[in-house]
């Protein structure tokens, strides 16, 4: 991967409320450096939306609108037709928003946004579940983890259900350009979030951003959590533009995905025989994400 040097500008300021190695902060940190200062952002109720408006502060150094849980899509497309009307249409609209208010919550906002082809990004930090809430589980909370609604006692053994794919969900829509990105990995993170920028059309990123409290891991750990997701296969990088997919990150042996779940209390319970069955899984749909980007 190339190297690059992360621009110094910082649209984030310090001082905010997030937890100690948070990995949300560091996706809007990360995303804003990439998108630039004329960008406009529209927040969800989330951990997010208690990061960056402790009222009569904020967060961001740049326009920020609190959104309603479910309307992500439908802001950032307002928010575009009321900037073109005055001629703004170098201002660069982003939704930021969780994983619950995106798979869930939000999903035909979503989708409405990216059938009317609205000329945003909408980015859905995945921390795995409702975070602000209190750690309840999400439809993108990974099968067998722990969660305060999906506990571990008696014959509950965590979530029972699996990770809801919302990549294909969106891929479904064709937008312009998709990607995954993981905050782990600050170069890749930030070319696609130039790249994103540069595009006119409906954008989707789905990032990765690992919680201590919630996943139960030291907040020292945040970024060598979130390489192994993506180094064990858990959480593969790759962009999708014009319906051409390309792995950003090669991998040439997966690493055991024991070295990731042994790590985080959230999946403390699991059998060794359950870790065997998830390392089957990864293994096959890393087999598939590679067959299909050896597409024409
Ligand atoms: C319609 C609606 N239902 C529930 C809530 C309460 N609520 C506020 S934030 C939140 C959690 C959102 O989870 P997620 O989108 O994953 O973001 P995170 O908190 O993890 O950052 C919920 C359930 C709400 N604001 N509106
Ligand atoms: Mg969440």
């Amino acid at each position: 991967m190339a190297k690059l040097t992360l621009p110094p500008v910082e649209l984030v300021r310090s001082g905010h409320s997030a937890c100690p190695g948070c990995g949300p902060a560091l996706a809007m940190r990360y995303l804003l450096k990439g998108t630039g200062e004329r960008t406009v952002v529209s927040v969800p109720a989330s951990c997010w939306t208690i990061i960056a408006t402790g009222y009569p502060t904020t967060a961001l150094r740049l326009p920020m609108i609190d959104t309603p849980i479910e309307a992500t899509g439908a802001s950032i497309s307002g928010l575009r037709a009321a900037l073109d009307a005055l001629h703004m249409s170098d201002v660069q609209v982003v939704g930021f928003a969780g994983d619950g208010g995106t798979v869930d919550i939000g999903l035909q906002s979503l989708s409405g946004m990216l059938e009317r082809r609205t000329d945003a990004l909408y980015v859905m930090y995945d921390n795995e579940a409702y975070m602000n809430t209190g750690i309840q589980r999400s439809g993108s909370t990974p099968e067998g983890a722990w969660t305060t609604t999906t506990p571990v006692e008696g014959m509950a053994r965590g979530k029972g259900e699996p990770k809801k794919d919302i990549m294909g969900i969106v891929l479904a829509h064709h937008p312009v350009y998709a990607a995954t990105l993981n905050v782990a990995y600050p170069e890749d993170f930030l070319r696609k979030a130039q790249k994103a920028a540069s595009l006119k059309g409906p954008r989707f990123f789905h990032v990765l951003a690992p919680c201590p409290p919630g996943w139960k891991f030291a907040s020292d750990q945040t970024v060598q959590i979130g390489r192994l997701a993506t180094d064990t296969g858990i959480f593969p990088l790759y962009e999708v533009e014009n319906g051409k997919l390309r792995v950003t990150r090669k991998l040439g042996q997966l690493k055991p995905v024991r070295d990731y779940i042994k790590v985080q209390g959230r999946f403390g319970h699991l059998t060794d025989a359950e870790i065997d069955t998830v390392e089957h899984e990864v293994q096959a749909s890393w087999a598939a994400l590679l067959q299909r980007e050896a597409r024409p």
